[in-house]
């Protein structure tokens, strides 16, 4: 995202000071701070403009690709504005929490539908594709979870589970997020798993074990193997990209049903690590493997981002338009969702505040539901993606 960049590097030491939580580096000439890093990314003439107003789902739609994003059913359900513009511009929903253990267990022996059946029928009567998330995670897991769970019963609580949801919904779920972030290197246990009760309770057959339930139960769903902090040029990253692609070369050759590899894709405004070769050949192994891919949770952080809002939004728009376009090039991207579709509702209000107090703006549409430069930069994306 260096790439228009108009200082000259070469002037300049580089000192980067940016930590794994996000870039904050600034660039210093022979005795002065000269500019930082987020300014360097800035460019004022970059030109977002697009053709016409046609919404995002049409625009993904004429390249074969299917857009949409993630909401919670109290914002569809509350707020009139967030649902026309829900239903103008996303092809597909996915439930930002609704379909977690936590929402749906109330109790080991109980399953409450009532949200995620109502946000099945809102995509159904909207013409929206639906999306399932998630069905194995080591989040989000209820209260009761811990004393009642352990290794003598986990297979038939994941059994049960998987099948009992997956049952409700099949025929209406396009795709099912089968097994979320299985893989944390940072956890440093052999096979680079994550620490979770699953593993814990089942060790790592756990992955394959849901996968076959789940395909026994909806065999026409994508099942989809869901995996967050893939996207940059750092060690963390790149050893993380090396165990995602064993994983799948693994179950894959187990004959495993497993049909894509969700990347979330949680990008963090004026991060300049990313390197669009890299990431096209790991797209491109994942799609040797005869997977296809899906971004399944863009959002642009802006917490390391100036205050000033019309240079955030074009920091921000930059990072969505270079990051698409790069993924786009590789034909197997078939689905881009973002985590969110406004300001007004994101994780990162909460998550990931800004130091300054100021609003978050992560998303495409502004808190009153307008049309920001991040929602041109995606247009701009499908406008120019090659045609699936
Ligand atoms: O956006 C979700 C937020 O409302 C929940 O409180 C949070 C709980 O961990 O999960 C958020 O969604 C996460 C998603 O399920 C998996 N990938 C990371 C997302 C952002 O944290």
């Amino acid at each position: 995202m260096f790439k228009n960049l108009s200082v000259n590097r070469r002037r300049f030491l580089y000192i980067s000071l940016s930590g794994l939580a996000g870039a904050t580096a600034i660039i210093v000439g022979k005795d002065k701070l000269i500019m930082s890093h987020s300014q360097a990314v800035d460019n004022r003439n970059r030109d977002f403009r697009v053709a016409g107003l046609a919404p995002l789902k049409k625009r993904a739609a004429a390249k074969g690709l299917i857009y949409g994003a993630a909401s919670m059913q109290d914002f569809l359900l509350s707020d009139k504005n967030l649902e026309t513009n829900f239903v103008r511009e996303c092809g597909i929903l996915v439930p930002e929490n609704e379909l977690k253990w936590d929402a749906l267990r109330p109790s080991p022996d109980k399953f409450d539908f009532a949200k995620s059946d109502w946000l099945a029928q809102f995509a159904q009567r909207n013409g929206m594709l639906f999306r399932g998330h998630t069905l194995v995670w080591h989040q989000q897991l209820p209260q009761w979870f811990k004393e009642v769970v352990n290794p003598q019963n986990a297979e038939k609580f994941l059994v049960e589970h998987i099948t009992t949801v997956t049952k409700r919904y099949a025929g209406q779920i396009r795709a099912w997020d089968v097994v979320n972030e299985a893989i944390e290197p940072n956890d440093e246990l052999p096979g680079g798993w994550r620490r979770s009760p699953w593993l814990e309770h089942l060790g790592p057959n756990y992955i394959e074990l849901a996968y076959q339930v789940a395909a026994g139960v909806d065999s026409k769903a994508m099942l989809v193997y869901n995996e967050n902090d893939l996207e940059y040029d750092i060690p963390h990253q790149e050893a993380k990209r090396t165990l995602v692609l064993k994983l799948l070369e693994r179950l894959k050759s187990k004959g495993t049903p497993i049909h894509a590899l969700g990347i979330q894709s949680h990008l963090r405004g004026g991060e300049t690590r990313f390197n669009a070769n890299k990431f096209r050949k790991f797209l491109n192994d994942v799609a040797s493997l005869g997977l296809k891919i899906l971004v399944t949770e863009l959002d642009v952080g802006d917490r390391n981002l100036p205050a000033d809002l019309a240079r955030r939004d074009r920091i921000v728009a930059a990072c969505y338009e270079d990051y698409l376009s790069t993924v786009l090039d590789e034909r197997a991207v078939i689905e881009v969702l973002t985590w969110g579709l406004t300001d007004k509702y994101t994780w990162y209000s909460q998550f990931l505040p800004r130091s300054d107090g100021k609003p978050v703006r992560p998303l495409l549409l502004d808190s009153n539901l307008k049309r920001k430069l991040a929602w041109n930069a995606i247009a701009k994306a499908f406008d120019r993606a090659p045609k699936r």
